[in-house]
């Protein structure tokens, strides 16, 4: 077990739906930490360097106009193994793909539209987290074992 912590967008299309909340209460059921939150739209640079990794891909400017299309809810997340734990929450890429019960599985029809990113592992959670927030947007708090949690 380890203390990570994550980068979490509830994407445009979930906005957009009225599921930013849904999103984030299921994150929350599971007693992780909300450490940041925020509504934001995003940059091209941000979404460029977000989604590096895809860069060169057929789906990649569409993928960079659709996270900057409309404002996404941020959020960064503590808890015990929080990255796999987001991504089980999430579930697969391809939403026909995702288990029901997982967000994607529930409320997802298309990849190109399947809600909600989660960072996938403690070195991409860094990197991603330091794309969305400055550190005085990050709120040390206790966790849901009463330990204190902090920034970084
Ligand atoms: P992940 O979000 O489950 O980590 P990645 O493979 O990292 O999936 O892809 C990043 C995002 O790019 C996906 O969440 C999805 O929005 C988009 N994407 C991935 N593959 C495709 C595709 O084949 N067509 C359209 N969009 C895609
Ligand atoms: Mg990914």
């Amino acid at each position: 077990m380890a203390l990570e912590r994550t980068l979490i967008l509830a994407k445009a299309d979930a906005v957009v739906r009225g599921l930013a909340g849904e999103i984030l209460a299921r994150f929350e059921r599971r007693g992780y930490t909300i450490l940041g939150l925020k509504l934001m739209h995003v940059t091209p640079e941000q979404a460029k360097r977000h989604y590096a990794e895809h860069e060169g891909k057929p789906f990649f400017e569409g993928l960079v106009a659709y996270i900057t299309g409309s404002p996404i809810v941020a959020m960064v997340i503590v808890g015990e193994d929080v990255i796999e734990g987001c991504r089980a929450t999430i579930g697969a890429t391809n939403p026909i793909k995702a288990t029901p019960g997982t967000i994607r599985g529930d409320y997802g029809q298309t990849i190109g539209r399947n809600l909600v990113h989660g960072s996938d592992s403690a070195a991409s959670a860094e990197r991603e987290v330091a794309i969305f927030f400055r550190d005085d947007e990050l709120f040390p708090c206790a966790n849901v074992l009463g330990d204190w949690v902090a920034a970084k």
